[in-house]
This record gives structure tokens, sequence and C-alpha cells, in this order.
């Protein structure tokens, strides 16, 4: 019987050689890697986003867990690829034109993850006819767009009116977030939400897929 309980635990408390020992011990047993992913890794995360979300962890100790899960991850994913991986929804991130802060969005592309969305990270200084073009590629259920400068934070609208133009507004959810971003700017520039910092940028993401 798989120990997805000690998995979880172990990616609380950050111990990556209990994750990678209890994740090889199910697998010799059977249990698919879909099912360790979701049953003990996920369930671990979502532990800790609870406790940072109440203040009872901090973000340095929550890394230290999304790099646990992800040694676990390593050993999982490549059996993962050839079978189908479940996961929440497809999530399109970037840092927006002219904006090369990517400490915040990379932390959300992380607990994302680790949350079990899949992630795909435009990267930073992403202009509106890559997002375009990537979100009618990759069909996306959430497009999440980053931003750390009140200069550039106003670029978010361009995106969204282009996509609105494109039309792919109403197949998408619309997620922005970065330090000067605020719930009244998001609804101003005609996005579904916005985040103030990874956690919630979880949450608002379940929300969008139906989750919450
Ligand atoms: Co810059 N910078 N910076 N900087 N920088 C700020 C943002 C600034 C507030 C500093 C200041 O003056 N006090 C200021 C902006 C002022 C403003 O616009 N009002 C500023 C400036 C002016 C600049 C330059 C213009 C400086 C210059 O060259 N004169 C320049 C701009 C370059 C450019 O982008 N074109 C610049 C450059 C840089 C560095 C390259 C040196 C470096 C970035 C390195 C990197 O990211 N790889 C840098 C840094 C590190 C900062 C500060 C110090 C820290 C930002 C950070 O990483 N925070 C920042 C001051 C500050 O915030 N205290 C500052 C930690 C991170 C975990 O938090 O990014 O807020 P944050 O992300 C959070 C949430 O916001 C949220 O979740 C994250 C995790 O909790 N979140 C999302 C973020 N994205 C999200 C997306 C979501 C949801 C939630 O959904 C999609």
């Amino acid at each position: 019987m798989a120990d997805f309980e000690g998995i979880g635990k172990a990616v609380l408390d950050a111990d990556e050689n209990k994750v990678v020992e209890l994740v090889e011990q199910a697998l010799k047993e059977g249990v698919p890697a879909n099912q360790i992913v979701s049953g003990g890794l996920v369930k671990g995360m979502d532990v800790v986003g609870g406790l940072f979300k109440r203040d009872e962890l901090f973000l340095p100790e929550v890394l230290i867990s999304v790099k646990a899960m992800k040694r676990g991850m390593a050993i999982l994913e490549p059996l993962l690829a050839g079978g189908k991986r479940e996961t929440l929804g497809l999530v399109m991130l970037g840092t927006v034109k002219g904006d090369i802060h990517d400490i915040g969005k990379n932390l959300v592309k992380a607990i994302m993850e680790g949350a079990g969305f899949e992630v795909v990270d435009l990267g930073i200084d992403i202009g509106v006819e890559t997002f375009v073009q990537k979100a009618t590629e990759l069909k996306p259920q959430i497009v999440g767009m980053s931003a750390l400068l009140t200069t550039t934070m106003a670029y978010m609208k361009v995106i969204i009116d282009a996509l609105q133009e494109a039309g792919i507004r109403d197949q998408v959810k619309i997620m922005v977030g970065g330090a000067p971003v605020t719930g009244a700017f998001a609804a101003d520039v005609g996005a579904d939400g916005a985040a103030l910092d990874a956690i919630a940028a979880v949450e608002l993401a379940r929300d969008f897929v139906g989750l919450s």
C-alpha cells in the first residue's frame, strides 16, 4: 500500500531523500505515477500552501518544500510522459513587454506546478504577438501575466485587448499579478482576477478551473 501520507509529509518536511525513497517504493509496488503525484506530492504541497497562507510557514520554507516535491517529480515525470498526465489545467505565464522582473513569476510557476497545474513559462519581456500566438497554439485554460513596474503594467490591457481581437479572450481565464497590481486594476484592464502572491495565484487558478 503506497504511503501517500508519508510522501505528503516528506514534502512538508522538505525531506528530499524521504520523498525519493517513498516515491520509488510506491513505484515498486506498482502504483501509477499519476496517482503518486496527485495522492502524495500535490497533497503535500496543498498543506504547505495552507500553512503559508496562515503565516505558519515562510517563503524560504515553501521553496525548499517545492524543491523536495520537484525531486519526486523528476522521478515520475518520465513515466508520466508516456501516459496521460493528470493536471488541474494548463497555465501560460509571462512577464510583459518592457519588464524583466521574474523572481515572483518563477515562484508562481513553481507553486502552481506543485499544486498540480501544468505551466508553460513564456519568460520575460513578452510582447503581445507572442502572448496571442502561444495562447492560440497551446489553448491554455489560464493566461497569467506578471509586471513589477508601474510603467509596464498598462501593457496587460494591450494583451487582453489583442486576445479579444483574436477571438480567444472568452476561451481563457486571465490572471494578472506583480507588486503594483491590484484587484481594481485587474477589473479595469478586463482581467478575470489578480493575485497578490503565489499562494493566492494557486487559489485563483483553482477557482478559475472550478475547483474551489
Ligand atoms: Co526592479 N524595481 N527594476 N529589479 N526590483 C522594483 C520592482 C521597484 C519597486 C524597486 C524600487 O524602486 N523600490 C522599482 C519599480 C518602481 C515602479 O515601477 N513603481 C524597480 C525598478 C525601477 C527597476 C528598474 C527600472 C531599475 C533601473 O534600471 N533603473 C529596472 C527595470 C528593468 C526592467 O524590467 N526593464 C529594474 C531591474 C531590476 C533587477 C534586474 C535588478 C532585479 C530583477 C531580477 C529578476 O527579477 N530576475 C530587480 C529587483 C529584484 C527588484 C525588487 C528589489 C524585488 C522584486 C522581487 O523579485 N520581489 C523590487 C522592489 C521590491 O519589490 N521590493 C524592484 C520578490 C518577489 C517574490 O515578489 O515580484 O512581487 P514579486 O512577486 C510576488 C507577487 O507580486 C506575486 O506573486 C509573487 C510571489 O509571491 N506575483 C504574481 C508576481 N507575478 C505574479 C503573476 C501572477 C500572480 C501573482 O499571475 C500571473
